[in-house]
């Protein structure tokens, strides 16, 4: 029985990660697929951006609050580990996610060919030349995390783990991306363990922006 809503699309990856938490703690949700800034989405989240969510009279907006009220108020497995030390360190790769790499490797670089908004459709060359530069520094923090551990944060899979995964899913559909990706095994190797968690397999976005 489906117990919260979630309100976005499922191409979107913060959509995603709120799916992959209710899959990871075995809640049940509806999806209502609504785009942004729609008045599914205004009806709670003044931004129109993507995820919205309710469970009875809450309403959020917001994915790491979502995805924090999924794990704290449904049992099931810790997303975001008790120890202070744990926790510390996954909220600062949940941080780096929403605030450095998404911006770049998503708002700056991939949407310049999924939505590239030129007159033909074609890439947003003067965007993604602007965004490129920026993009071997994320994979060069991400590459050297996990050279150093199996998750995002260290030897157990976390909500960091599922803040990053949908965004590192587009990462192989552009091609100076997918140069880097294919440059980093370490980090292949972390989307590969994830991609074959049922959370993620549940939860696979349409094959094309
Ligand atoms: N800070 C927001 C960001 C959400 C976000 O950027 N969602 C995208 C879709 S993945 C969106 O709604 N974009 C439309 C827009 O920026 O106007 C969160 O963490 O939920």
């Amino acid at each position: 029985m489906s117990t919260v809503t979630i309100i976005g699309a499922p191409m979107s990856n913060f959509v995603r990660c709120v799916r992959m938490a209710c899959h990871e703690k075995g809640v049940g949700y509806d999806l209502v697929v609504a785009r942004p800034h729609s008045p599914e989405v205004l009806a709670i989240s003044p931004t129109g951006k993507i995820p919205a969510f309710r469970h009875g009279a809450l309403a959020l907006f917001e994915t790491r609050a979502i995805c924090g009220y999924i794990d704290a108020a449904f049992p099931g497995p810790k997303l975001i580990p008790a120890d202070p030390t744990q926790a510390a360190i996954c909220e600062q790769w949940m941080s780096y996610t929403t605030t450095t790499a998404d911006i770049i490797l998503l708002r700056q670089y991939l949407i310049g060919y999924f939505f590239p908004g030129t007159p033909d459709g074609a890439p947003d060359r003067a965007r993604i030349d602007a965004a490129v530069p920026k993009l071997a520094p994320v994979f060069k923090v991400l590459e050297t995390e996990f050279t150093a551990h199996p998750y995002f944060g260290g030897d157990v899979f976390t909500m960091a783990d599922i803040l990053l995964f949908p965004l590192v899913n587009f990462l192989p559909r552009a091609p100076e991306s997918a140069a880097l990706m294919e440059a980093s095994p370490h980090l292949r190797a972390w989307f590969d363990r994830i991609s074959a968690r049922a959370s993620a397999i549940a939860t696979a976005p349409p094959p094309r922006p």
